[in-house]
């Protein structure tokens, strides 16, 4: 007990003494200057003792958790840093435009291609523009392609000409003629290294920067395609909701072809779709009660009020075989007093070629202002639902519509109910997004109530009144 207490204090003294070492050391004094003894016996000093000591204390302070807490205070602080110079230094990506020409040499032009709603047309341009993001997507500066879009197939004496508009997101720090240069080479690469389906000729490829304004412009040939307000083009839509008992309303631009029809001072009547700049689409029905253009108007934007744009209507022409008791033909067209500008938030949507078919299960979206319960109020935010097209054999199933679905109309929804269109939906429209072009399928009609089990909406079949629209619109 006692040796250990002398021991201890030993330790101690040894301790005490090399801290005055160190003071030694600070004040320049010398080792053989004072020779410290305890009990009789010299207190060996010697400079190795100093850092053993220093050492072990600073193996106490820094124990594993204290050591853990302190790289990960720095990792933090270091993260931040980074953060806030990234912010203020690294500018934000901006949308840059491109007008590429060139020919195709494989290919020879068909009639068709002069007319954008053909299928010919179609399918050349989903094709041409699979190829584009190919070319672009699995290139190094991949992640900065947005997308393509055709704008016009010419003939050619080698074949074709096509004109596309290409959409890249690029530090705004860059130029657009850094950019240029950059398309180009990853282009020429391509056609060296890639096995492409389509022959493009090197000398006649032709890249031109163009601004957002003319890029609208360029697109404005195009029906279906939508823009966010900060002209970046929507991707397809993955909502789920609905119109009934939904809670999503649609995004500014996201249904720029979707119109409210309204009577002069009682309000919101139908849904419409802008087909052109002055035609729009609706159904018979809407103008049962009211057929006089003056006292209609239409109205254009995700709310009703406040509209986007407004516009009389100077023309309503209801089909003439459509019969009430049965529902059969309804279908209507309307014609604007004015056209309207296409913008971010106004644009018309393509109509079908008549030989398009989708098949059953198909995902299609249906928009409306339209209430959200049986015999609701009208809704003044758009809403959109997500529904799945129904054969018309299943649709006339006894247990479901007993034969009444004819070969006019179009039936989606689901066998469960729970999502469909509504009262005040009648007249708008059942979109169907090919490659990000979408189409009009669908002009809500009717059903029994509102998203009953077996009984889906029912709308008329858009294809099988092309000829109808072209006969009375040249559209
Ligand atoms: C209507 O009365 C109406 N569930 C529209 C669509 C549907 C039912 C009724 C479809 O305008």
């Amino acid at each position: 007990m006692v040796t250990s207490n002398i021991d201890t204090l030993v330790a101690e003294v040894h301790t005490l003494m090399a801290q005055s070492d160190k003071c030694k050391k600070a004040f320049g004094l010398y080792d053989n200057m004072l020779q410290p003894t305890f009990i009789g016996r010299p207190v060996e000093f010697s400079e190795a003792d100093f850092p053993r000591v220093e050492y072990q204390r600073r193996q106490q302070f820094w124990d594993p958790v204290r050591l853990a807490l302190f790289t990960l205070a720095i990792v933090a602080i270091i993260g931040i840093a980074i953060g806030i110079v990234t912010h203020f230094v690294v500018e934000d990506d901006k949308s840059f435009y491109y007008l590429a020409s060139f020919k195709i040499t494989n290919i020879k032009y068909k009639e068709n291609y002069g007319m954008k709603s053909s299928r010919e047309f179609t399918e050349r341009s989903h094709q041409i523009e699979r190829m584009m993001s190919r070319i672009f997507l699995r290139s190094s500066g991949g992640g900065r392609f947005i997308k393509s879009h055709v704008i016009k197939l010419s003939p050619d004496e080698h074949g074709m000409r096509i004109f596309m508009v290409l959409m890249f997101r690029y530090p705004s720090t860059d130029s657009a003629e850094q950019i240029r240069k950059k398309i180009e080479r990853i282009l020429y690469q391509s056609l060296k290294t890639k096995q492409l389906p389509l022959t493009i000729n090197k000398p006649s490829f032709t890249l031109t920067s163009i601004d957002s304004k003319k890029m609208r412009n360029l697109l404005n040939s195009r029906c279906g395609i939508r823009m966010t307000s900060s002209n970046m083009p929507l991707p397809a839509s993955s909502s789920t909701e609905r119109i009934i008992q939904g809670r999503e309303t649609a995004l500014e631009g996201e249904w720029p072809w979707q119109v409210s029809l309204q009577l002069i001072g009682a309000g919101h009547q139908c849904g419409a779709s802008l087909i052109s700049n002055t035609w729009l689409l609706t159904a018979a029905h809407c103008f049962r009660k009211n057929k006089d253009p003056n006292q209609w108007i239409a109205t254009f934007g995700t709310t009703i009020t406040p509209p986007a744009v407004q516009r009389s209507l100077g023309k309503i022409i209801v089909h003439e075989n459509y019969h009430r008791e049965t529902n059969e033909n309804d279908i209507a067209l309307a014609q604007l007093t004015t056209r309207v500008e296409f913008s971010n938030i106004v644009q018309r949507v393509c109509l079908p070629d008549s030989s398009i078919k989708l098949p059953p299960k198909t995902s299609v979206f249906v928009t409306g202002f339209g209430s959200i319960v049986d015999d609701g109020p009208t809704q003044n935010k758009l809403r959109q639902a997500r529904v799945e097209t129904i054969s018309t054999d299943v649709c006339n199933r006894k247990d479901v519509y007993d034969g009444l679905i004819t070969s006019g109309m179009l039936c989606a929804g689901f066998m469960e109910g729970k999502v469909d269109a509504c009262k005040g939906d009648s007249g708008g429209p059942l979109v169907y997004d090919n490659h990000d072009i979408w189409y009009l399928v669908g002009i809500v009609s009717w059903g029994q109530s509102c998203a009953l089990p077996k009984k889906p909406g029912v709308y008329t079949r858009v294809t099988q009144y092309r000829e109808w629209i072209a006969s009375k619109t040249g559209i």
